[in-house]
This record gives structure tokens, C-alpha cells and sequence, in this order.
């Protein structure tokens, strides 16, 4: 097909706001497909995740981005640096609210000020409240004149999420297709089997756990027709005790951790997969730029 003088619609629009708002949950809602890692937790999104929209006349390029928040340590600094840095590779900007929220968040306002690109407001998880309660919000949210767009939906049960999509096809550019139109992100597979351990580790363990661990695939073999991917993960954790909880009493948490991740690893690859899971301590991996960078967050 001719994407060139059809109407053909391209860009990018990064999502961006607090922890914990919804974004990756909007990020999965609008591909109909679980890209990008979502739990009850804050800080669960670390790194930028890349998850391409196609349908018959447009091409939108999400971008999920870290929360914005108060950083106090390296890693945490870095998350923000991604989520800022990604405002200036879009063409669009969703920033998202969470309704219960019930006021816009002055550091964040001061920042869309400076972009001179189109924000929408998304106030988001809608499904908790009347709808009358919306209704300051959105007078704030006018009077600020800040955003070209306010559009309230919950994007876990898929309200007015289509008008996201609507909207947008308004504002993108005229263009052909950036990438293959098969093509649903352009980062690797092994990023995302990262991700899905990451989400896991979010899941299963509390307190600091998560938040003091991280994971990288050191290794990652395709099979043949026969035989399965082989992929070696290690998680790191920053002190011998947190490394006793992920592994648990005779290896059984790390077991669970292995068996719920190979669950949703392989309907995302469409394939069986081999998991193998290793623990390693790494004394204040957060705050250390060598390991950070070796791990892909510089
Ligand atoms: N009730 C309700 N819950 C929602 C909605 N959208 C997201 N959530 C929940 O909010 C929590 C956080 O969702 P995420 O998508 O991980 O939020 P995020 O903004 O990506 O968070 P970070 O990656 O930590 O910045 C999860 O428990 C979601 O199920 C919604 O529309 N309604
Ligand atoms: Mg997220």
C-alpha cells in the first residue's frame, strides 16, 4: 500500500506523569497486547518502553516513560532523566493524572509550560469515581490553558481510551510508516523478558525487594526447530540477605519467581523458553554509574 499522499498518519507520543498513575496500563490497553510491565507498585517502569500502534491509516509510536517523581538516589535519578529526555523525542505528549490526584502537580506543570509541543491531559481511572467529581479537575485544567486536550478515561477498563487514538490522529503529522507496520516495538526481545521478570520480582516479593534489584539477560540462545530459547538471567540485589529472601527457603521463591515469569515470557514469544535464574549481590548498584551503565541504564 501507498502510505505516502493517502492521509497516512506518523509520529511519536511519549506518556508521560507520577508513578503509579496508569501509564503502562494505557500503554497495553491501547495495543490490545501486554507490552509493557504494569503492578499495584510505584516505580515499576525504569526504562523507556517502545510499543507501535498500526492500524489502515495511522502509526503512533509510544513511548511509556519512568514516573516523574522526587529522585533520591542514582537509579532514580536516571528513571526521571529518561522520562524528561523522552518529552523532547515526541511530537505529542500524554501527561496522565490519576483522578484521585484531585489537583495538577505544580513541578510537573512548571516543566509543560517550557514544551512547546501539544499536551493532552489524561486523567485517568475514571472507574473510581462519579462522574461529577471530575468536574474541578477539568476547570483547573482549563483555566491553565496548558493543554490542547483533556481527555478523562480509565485505562484498565478501556474508557474512552479510542478517543486517545482519535485525538491523536488529529494532531500527527502526515507522513508514511517509520517502521514495518507488523512491527509492535523496535526493542529487543530479551529488553522485554527483562521487563517481565522485573514485573514478577514486583509482584512476588515485598517491601524493598524490588526496589533494591535488578535484572539483566546475560544470556540469550534461540533454538532450534526442536529445542528451547535458552536465557540466563541474573538478578541483582545489593546485600547477602536480600539475596536469601529472592531465593527463599530451599530455593522455593526463586522457583515460583521462575515459573510465573516463563508463564508470561512465553505467550510474549510465542515460543517455549528454557528460564534460568541467577542471584548475585552487587553492594550499592543503584548509586554505581559502572554497573548501572553495564545493566542499560546509561
Ligand atoms: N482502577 C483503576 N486502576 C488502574 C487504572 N489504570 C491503571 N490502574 C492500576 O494502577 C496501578 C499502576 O498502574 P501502572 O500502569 O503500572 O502505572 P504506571 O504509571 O506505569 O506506574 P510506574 O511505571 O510505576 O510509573 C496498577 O495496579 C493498575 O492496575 C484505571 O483506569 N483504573
Ligand atoms: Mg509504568
Amino acid at each position: 500500500m501507498d502510505t505516502k499522499d493517502n492521509g497516512f498518519r506518523c509520529g511519536y507520543a511519549a506518556i508521560i506523569g507520577k508513578p503509579n498513575v496508569g501509564k503502562s496500563t494505557l500503554l497495553n490497553t491501547l495495543l490490545a497486547t501486554k507490552i509493557s510491565a504494569v503492578t499495584h507498585k510505584p516505580q515499576t517502569t525504569r526504562k523507556k518502553v517502545i510499543a507501535i500502534y498500526n492500524d489502515s491509516n495511522s502509526q503512533i509510536i509510544f513511548l511509556d516513560t519512568p514516573g516523574i517523581f522526587e529522585p533520591n538516589y542514582e537509579l532514580q535519578k536516571i528513571m526521571v532523566r529518561i522520562a524528561m529526555q523522552t518529552i523532547g523525542e515526541a511530537e505529542i505528549i500524554l501527561y496522565m493524572i490519576d483522578i484521585k490526584q484531585k489537583e495538577l502537580d505544580f513541578y510537573i506543570l512548571e516543566t509543560m509550560k517550557k514544551i512547546k509541543k501539544p499536551v493532552f491531559l489524561i486523567i485517568n481511572k475514571i472507574d473510581l469515581v462519579n462522574k461529577n467529581s471530575l468536574l474541578p479537575l477539568i476547570d483547573e485544567a482549563n483555566e491553565s490553558l496548558l493543554f490542547k486536550e483533556i481527555i478523562p478515561i480509565s485505562a484498565l477498563k478501556g474508557i474512552n481510551t479510542d478517543d486517545i487514538l482519535k485525538t491523536l490522529k488529529e494532531y500527527l503529522p502526515p507522513g508514511p510508516p517509520l517502521f514495518p507496520r507488523d512491527t509492535i516495538s523496535s526493542q529487543p526481545e530479551r529488553f522485554f523478558v527483562a521487563e517481565i521478570i522485573k514485573e514478577q520480582i514486583f509482584l512476588q516479593y515485598g517491601e524493598e525487594i524490588p526496589y533494591c534489584t535488578a535484572v539483566y539477560i546475560e544470556e540469550f540462545r534461540e533454538a532450534n526447530e526442536r529445542k528451547k530459547d535458552y536465557i540466563k538471567v541474573v538478578i541483582l540485589v545489593e546485600r547477602d540477605s536480600q539475596k536469601k529472601i529472592i531465593i527463599g527457603k530451599k530455593g522455593e521463591a526463586i522457583k515460583n519467581l521462575g515459573i510465573a515469569a516463563r508463564k508470561n515470557i512465553e505467550p510474549f514469544l510465542n515460543r517455549p523458553v528454557f528460564l534460568e535464574l541467577f542471584v548475585k549481590t552487587r553492594k550499592k548498584w543503584r548509586q554505581n554509574a559502572t554497573i548501572l551503565r553495564s545493566i542499560g541504564y546509561l
